[in-house]
């Protein structure tokens, strides 16, 4: 039999590389949809690229703002399943390019959609929905496939227009298209401006001297938080479900922002203190007296979502997915990486810039 084949648009990011390894490891033929930069942006991929183990992996220059390129892309690797993990997808940095992040993760869905459609392409279609689109939710309890979405920002209005687009080329020209809902998931993969990175890797600084302080922004919102690894295992199965349908994927347990500096803290050895209130927060390590986390308000959002819990108990029944790696080993496995990686920055003069808008 012929092998499979797929086209990962956003495979240079955190999912899409790790989706890449995975319909990899089932014998895909796997074709990834790249973004021009001047200078690679393939850091996540280039374990699998121009690699003679990994014959069956090529990318194309494209983008999901163009829909030409998008057809064309799609005509020549005539693929069986698409996965749009393509967007613009930090929630903080869609306030600063609203139009720019509609377009890309908002109409980027509906391009590749229409082009299936005009092509007649046999292709089954996945789209990466998210929790965002909840947003302001009326009750703090458990969120399901029914709960109605509330959309706080350009990123979240943007992922409910491609969640509708995908229902409605499902529904009208019979695609295979199914949207996913996943929950806060992240990895040693994950991008370093997104609050766990963020923090896995600034604390590490900060305990290896690189750093004196980590800024941060609120950290009383709530997220459900799970690991990359496990949630591509759930985009394949929700792509290879008998029908098209829409699924959450989530672990069912919540924590705030607060809790995964003070998981990671301890993971790192600081005894840590939380003084003073509002913007004069700060967090400090009792052993040394030191101020080790502040506040500062440029990491606030214009809306924020304050509380998300994801009920998967569809995906976990029909699909047979369950997230294999609970919050405490997830805070472990970052926290391994980065401090190894910190600690080979040592002695090089790595300092980072606290300040920096998002870092
Ligand atoms: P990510 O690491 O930020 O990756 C985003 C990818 O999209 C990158 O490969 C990026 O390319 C690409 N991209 C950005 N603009 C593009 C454009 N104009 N044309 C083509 N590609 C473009 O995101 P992720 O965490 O892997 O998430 C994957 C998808 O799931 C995204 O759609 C995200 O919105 C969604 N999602 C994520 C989560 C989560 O918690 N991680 C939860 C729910 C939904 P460059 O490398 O060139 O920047
Ligand atoms: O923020 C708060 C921030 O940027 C989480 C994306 O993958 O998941 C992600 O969106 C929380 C927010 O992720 C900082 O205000 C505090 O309440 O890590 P984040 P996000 O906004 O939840 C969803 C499901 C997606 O779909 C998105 O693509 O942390 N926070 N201090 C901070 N956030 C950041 N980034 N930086 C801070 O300094």
């Amino acid at each position: 039999m012929a092998a499979k084949r797929a086209l990962i648009t956003g495979v240079t990011g955190q999912d899409g590389s790790y989706m890449a390894e995975l319909l990899l490891e089932k014998g895909y033929k796997v074709y990834g949809l790249q973004r021009h930069a001047s200078y690679p942006n393939t850091s996540r991929i280039d374990h699998l690229l121009n690699n003679a183990k990994f014959p069956n992996f090529q990318t194309a220059f494209g983008d999901l703002s163009d829909s030409a390129n998008i057809a064309a892309i799609i005509d020549k690797a005539e693929p069986d399943e698409i996965y749009n993990l393509g967007a613009l997808s930090h929630v903080g940095v869609s306030f600063t390019m609203p139009e720019y992040t509609v377009d890309v993760t908002g109409l980027g869905a509906l391009r590749i959609l229409e082009a299936i459609h005009q092509l007649k392409a046999p292709t089954k279609f996945y789209q990466a929905g998210s929790s965002e689109m909840f947003g302001a939710v009326e009750k703090q309890t458990f969120q399901n496939e029914n709960t109605p979405f509330n959309p706080q920002s350009p990123y979240a209005m943007s992922k409910v227009l491609a969640f509708h687009t995908t229902r409605i080329y499902r529904k009208s020209y019979n695609i295979f298209a199914a949207n996913g809902i996943l929950f806060n998931h992240e990895s040693p993969r994950r991008g370093v401006s997104f609050v766990t990175r963020k923090i896995t890797l600034g604390l590490s600084r900060v305990k290896l001297g690189l750093q004196d302080v980590l800024m941060l922004g609120n950290l009383n919102a709530k997220r459900d938080w799970g690991y990359s690894r496990d949630y591509v295992e759930g985009i394949h199965k929700i792509l290879n479900y008998k029908t098209a349908d829409d699924f959450i994927l989530a672990t069912g347990e919540t924590h705030t922002v607060r809790e995964f500096v003070e998981s990671v803290a301890k993971q790192l050895g600081f005894d840590l203190a939380w003084k003073g209130k509002g913007l004069k927060e700060k967090g400090i390590d009792r052993k040394t007296g030191k101020k080790i986390i502040g506040i500062d308000p440029v990491h606030f959002r214009p809306a924020e979502v304050d509380y998300l819990l994801g009920d998967s108990s569809k995906a976990r029944k029909l699909l047979g997915w369950k997230p294999k790696v609970n919050f405490q080993q997830l805070v472990e496995i970052m926290i391994k990486h980065d401090y190894d990686l910190m600690k080979k920055n040592l002695g090089k003069g790595h300092k980072l810039v606290t300040r920096h808008r998002f870092y």
